[in-house]
């Protein structure tokens, strides 16, 4: 599977986001968005209206990340908006994951799901073949410029080893902490696509094109001998 750069535009410089999303349309295959309701973790950033102003902006795939208590209350409005990924975090659907799961594909959408760090893999394993995108945080959910959690890179595992023995086509997305710190463990444990936000894209020095050249570069090198 191609490799995945998926920016996270909470990080991006919001007053230049026009002229930072023509950049990132050359450099990147998604964009990544992160809708929280300061519930399901202390902090507010984005949100659907935040996708609809920028949908005529890109062609890329959009990602809604819901981090929010009740994600039943946002889906239809998050893929109204335009997003094509919505993904919803496991430990908020627990008792209606079925429901949800089918709820997004209905409204034209892929469905994403994503693991807390203390979220086990066997959380999400009832319904695996019926994702498009299953992301494991590295980080916990909220915060950018966090310390990447090396514990989490057996769930990686788990979850890349399930898909290619199911034969499912699910991508496997890393979030938190994806740098050139990070690039090797990540790669070597089955991740597809690497969400870039402070610390592996728009906090590198220079300007965005030039952060960007350095992302892929770093990339490159740290998974240079993986073939
Ligand atoms: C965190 C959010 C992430 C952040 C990303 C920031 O709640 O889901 O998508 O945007 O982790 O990147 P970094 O490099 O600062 O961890
Ligand atoms: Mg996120």
């Amino acid at each position: 599977m191609k490799t995945c750069f998926s920016a996270s535009l909470m990080c991006a410089d919001w007053l230049n986001m026009g002229r930072d999303l023509r950049i990132l349309n050359q450099s990147c295959q998604m964009l990544h968005v992160d809708i929280m309701d300061g519930h399901f973790c202390k902090s507010l950033y984005l949100s659907p209206a935040f996708i609809a102003s920028i949908r005529n902006a890109t062609d890329l795939p959009i990602e809604a990340h819901l981090m929010v208590e009740h994600p039943e209350d946002f889906i239809e409005e998050t893929a109204r908006a335009g997003a094509d990924y919505i993904s919803v975090h496991a430990e908020t659907i627990e008792r209606q994951a079925f429901r949800l799961i089918d709820t997004i594909h209905a409204l034209g959408c892929m469905a994403g799901v994503v693991l807390s760090p203390a979220t086990p893999f066997s959380a999400v394993e009832p319904y695996l073949n019926r994702l498009d995108l299953v992301t494991v945080m590295t980080v916990d959910a909220g915060f950018a410029g966090q310390a990447f959690l090396p514990e989490m890179l057996p769930k990686i595992r788990q979850v890349s080893q399930w898909k290619r023995r199911s034969g499912q086509n699910y991508l496997v997305q890393a979030d938190g902490a994806v740098n050139k710190n990070t690039y090797r463990a990540l790669f070597q444990s089955g991740v597809d696509s690497y969400v870039l936000g402070s610390s592996g894209l728009f906090g590198l020095s220079g300007d965005l094109p030039a952060a960007c050249e350095q992302m892929k570069a770093e990339f490159a090198a740290a998974t240079r001998e993986e073939g």
